[in-house]
């Protein structure tokens, strides 16, 4: 056989209305003759939206109240991501995604070129996360981009203290004056299904849900359909105070350290990192290079935190 698992023997039922199914095949290995007397233990249908639902608004319910929101399942909310739920274990973390698929621009190394390109000192993120490149000097080469996604992808969603609600948009922010300071807050953000908040305009009423946050850390990249959601917000959060800088034509050195050097609160209570940054700030693009977005994740986690623990 090419795999040996042992398929057959008993699924032992846990309550009455699981249903213990006795294989008809002998005890040991499945091998490929024995694939006409396989079957799964059987289920009720009702039992499979039980299973998904039930999770789902237990979720909804335990992060309604969470300490960071991070908005954007890109490379760069996904390092930051990494880095705040290794460190912090106690903080529930939420990440709002508006595309069914997290991952962002992350799936290729650009264009329709799959290795991805990262500068030096980035590969300390690579090494961290236990993923193989080549060494070219000043740079690695991860083999493709997918690698790379693929595996920070995992890692942030099995840590416990993370949910994942993808298909989901940041339509709006919540803001809070402070009481003591008058300052303006960010203290969490207006959700809506992606599928709704593309369709607004054709449907009566469609209401939003709510998230209350400690923390938002914004990542939604550069200016598009949803893109520099915050960013944008910015202006209208604080007038005169945040005119946004629009971001600027592609160079790799310029804008890579521009934008790690900037990722930081912005707001009171809002992080941005990664290419939503360049909106903010009127930097470069740096185009299918990556090391700045995992460092500017790593900064943000920091920074985060600096608000956070205040
Ligand atoms: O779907 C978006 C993507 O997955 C998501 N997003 C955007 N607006 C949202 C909203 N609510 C919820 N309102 C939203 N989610 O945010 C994610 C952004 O990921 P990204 O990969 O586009 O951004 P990044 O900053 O992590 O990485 C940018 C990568 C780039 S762009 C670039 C260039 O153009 O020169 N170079 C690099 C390396």
């Amino acid at each position: 056989p090419l795999l040996t698992l042992p398929l057959s023997g008993t699924f032992s039922a846990r309550t009455p209305q699981q249903v213990t199914v006795d294989s008809e095949a002998a005890n040991g290995d499945v091998k490929f003759a024995d694939w006409d007397k396989f079957h799964f233990a059987p289920i009720r249908e009702s039992a499979v939206s039980r299973a998904m639902t039930k999770r789902y608004f237990a979720d909804l319910d335990k992060y309604a109240e969470s300490d960071v929101v991070i908005v954007g399942a890109g490379s760069a909310g996904l390092s930051a991501a990494y880095v705040l739920a290794k460190n912090r274990p106690e903080l529930k973390i939420a990440i709002i995604e508006a595309s069914v698929s997290p991952g962002g621009g992350c799936w290729l190394g650009g264009q329709l070129f799959s290795a991805m390109v990262l500068r030096k000192p980035a590969h300390l993120f690579l090494d961290e996360l236990n993923i193989a490149y080549e060494d070219e000097g000043n740079y690695v080469v991860v083999k493709h981009a997918a690698l790379f996604m693929s595996t920070l992808m995992s890692k942030v969603l099995e840590f416990p203290n993370v949910k994942l609600f993808n298909a989901t948009t940041v339509e709006d922010l919540i803001t809070r004056r402070d009481e003591t300071t008058g300052e303006l807050r960010v203290s969490g953000v207006v959700t809506n299904w992606t599928l709704v908040a593309l369709n607004h305009d054709t449907q009566l009423c469609m209401d939003p849900n709510t998230i209350n946050a400690s923390v938002l850390l914004s990542t939604t990249g550069h200016d598009g359909p949803f893109g520099a959601f915050c960013a944008k917000r910015l202006e209208s959060l604080s007038g005169d105070k945040h005119k946004l800088g629009g971001m600027r034509g592609l160079d790799m050195n310029l804008a890579e350290d521009a934008i790690v050097k900037g990722t930081r609160e912005v707001a009171p209570g809002l992080v941005i990192a990664g290419m939503e940054l360049a909106e903010v700030d009127g930097s470069n693009r740096m185009g299918p290079t990556f090391g700045a977005m995992a460092l500017s994740g790593v900064k943000a986690a920091e920074a985060v935190l600096n608000v956070f623990d205040e």
